[in-house]
């Protein structure tokens, strides 16, 4: 096998003078630098899958809101959740392996963690629409082959997706089934679910569905087929930004991440004051946003999801006669709005956790909730349910034909809500579940709160690892000195809220800024940027 690995390696050559990191978001850079990188993956993959006893590794091939000459590659775990963090190191040594030391840093890894070398490697993987993807995918098959590995190529999907038929994969005839191990399986457990949830409830309206022109597209349109007709019971979607076959129109003016960044809906959008929503490219962030007659574009966020659900799910709790038994929470960054963890905390009556960037961390810390709700304001996010959450809302035996309903919604959104990571298709379902039983145009959903003004501007610095924070990222300590000018400042504004910290994807330092007033939030976020620059 070392002779088959090694063959195989020497014809995806690390590019020299090149160091690789497994950040955030898995490995990612322009795409014609990735190919000994997912051949390396693909390596760790086969390790990661023998360690768990031959349990099946995700592997998606993908940039998510990136340009369409980027690439990227990440691992998921047995049960549809990011790769454990210890393991990123793992994979960052091996991706930086000199091309002749990469069987005997294999081979290390594999004595090191103590992996039986009989055990059977599987791993499943899939792809976005980018033009790179086969290419790279042949890199991965090389690397699968030459491990024994065997391995399902799913082709293109949303990278949801492919976390969702990574835990069916190793759930499939247990108890714990996550649902039918195939791509049908995903639409028809989500169409039922929201068939199930919404209970015959009206859609106000239509909704209009950005697509980033990415792989969400051609899923959205499949999805459909499976989905309850008419505005009782159903929703009519429209989709645009769907072309998948130009290369360089996805994520261009168009997308979740456009839609957040610049605080405008894509220039394609026709939409006057109904509903839209933006998916990025790989389908895990959803932003939704209208044009309100009085008051322009607005713009309902990750944070707005969070607490849109976050409500939803407390108040059925509380019919169900639940509440006291569930600990509901919430989880978000520090790039939350300040109004919505006020709004949580004091209206809602829930508790929040902050965590650092990377949802990761988020998803960790909304699974010591029952119910843990937890979004990244760019849109990323879902609802975890605890087993004791799941067996309450089976075995509670309704008081009332009241108690009875809000116990079968909890159930249908348990089946509706993507519990592996952040999905923007069944995220979009749940938001139009909770719209049509609360009888909600976008402005009252908008009415709940009013953001605070904030800025996020990126700043180019020396070395950004000299950057180092705690308390999830809200102050630095290093370098030493600059935080105390920064509360310095943010002293000086009503409601004055800013932190800076590494980005975790690019070269750069991000600073944010709240506060009272639009030119108050620019101006902190300015003066900071000063300090750190
Ligand atoms: P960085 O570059 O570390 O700020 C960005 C996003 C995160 C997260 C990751 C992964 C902001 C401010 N940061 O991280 O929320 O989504 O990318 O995609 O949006
Ligand atoms: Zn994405």
């Amino acid at each position: 096998m070392d002779a088959n690995i090694a063959a195989a390696a020497s014809k995806h050559p690390k590019p020299i003078d090149r160091v690789f990191q497994y950040g955030t978001a898995g490995f990612r850079m322009k795409a014609n630098l990735l190919d000994s990188v997912v051949f390396r993956v693909g390596l760790v993959a086969a390790l990661r899958s023998r360690k768990l006893g031959g349990q099946t590794i995700g592997v998606m091939i993908t940039a998510s809101h990136n340009p369409p000459e980027d690439n990227g590659i990440k691992l998921v775990d047995p049960m549809g959740e990011m790769l454990e963090n210890s393991w990123e190191a793992y994979s960052t040594e091996l991706a930086n392996a000199k091309d002749e030391d990469v069987v005997t840093v294999y081979r290390s890894l594999e004595e090191r963690l103590k992996i039986n070398k009989d055990e059977q490697a599987r791993v499943i993987f899939a792809r976005d629409t980018r033009p790179s993807g086969p290419k790279l995918v042949t890199a991965l098959v090389h690397a699968l082959e030459a491990t024994g590995t065997e391995y399902t190529d799913y082709k293109l999907l949303t990278t949801p997706q492919l976390h969702y038929l990574t835990r069916c994969t190793n759930t499939e005839g247990t108890p714990q089934s996550y649902g039918e191990v195939s791509e049908k399986g995903y639409y028809e457990k989500l169409a039922q679910a929201f068939a199930r949830a919404m209970k015959g409830k009206k859609t106000v309206g239509p909704v209009t569905i950005d697509c980033a022109n990415g792989v969400g597209g051609p899923k959205l349109a499949e999805l459909l087929k499976f989905l309850p007709k008419g505005s009782t019971g159903g929703v009519e979607i429209k989709i645009i930004n769907d072309d998948v076959l130009k290369a360089e129109v996805l994520n261009h003016d168009c997308g979740a991440d456009f839609v957040k960044t610049k605080q405008r809906a894509p220039p394609s959008s026709k939409a006057g004051n109904e509903r839209c929503c933006s998916l990025d490219g790989d389908a895990d962030r959803l932003i939704y946003y209208f044009n309100d007659p009085d008051h322009g574009f607005r713009l309902l966020d990750g944070d707005r999801i969070a607490t849109l659900a976050a409500s939803f799910i407390g108040d059925l709790a509380r019919e169900a006669g639940l509440s006291q038994d569930l600990k509901i929470g919430v989880v978000q960054t520090a790039y939350a709005n300040g109004a919505s963890t006020k709004y949580i905390e004091k209206t809602l009556g829930l508790p929040v956790v902050c965590t650092p960037t990377g949802v990761k961390w988020l998803h960790h810390a909304a699974t010591k909730f029952d119910v843990g709700v937890y979004f990244e304001a760019n849109g990323h996010g879902t609802v975890v349910f605890s087993q004791q959450a799941l067996k309450a809302f089976q075995t509670k035996v309704p008081e009332s034909p009241a108690q009875a309903n809000a116990l079968e919604t909890l159930r249908a959104l348990t089946e509706l809500i993507n519990q592996t990571v952040g999905d923007a298709l069944s995220d979009m379902l749940l938001v139009e579940t909770i719209l049509s039983h609360k009888a909600w145009t976008p402005k009252e959903w908008d009415l709940t709160y009013t953001d605070l003004p904030n800025r996020l501007v990126r700043v180019e610095v020396g070395d950004r690892n000299l950057f180092k924070t705690t308390d999830a990222e809200r102050k630095l300590v290093e370098p030493q000195g600059v935080q105390a000018q920064i509360d310095a400042l943010v002293a000086k504004y009503k409601d004055g809220r800013s932190f800076a910290r590494a980005s975790g994807t690019e070269d750069a330092v991000r600073v944010y800024a709240e506060a009272a007033t639009r030119s108050e939030a620019d101006d902190l976020a300015s003066k900071v940027a000063a300090v750190v620059k």
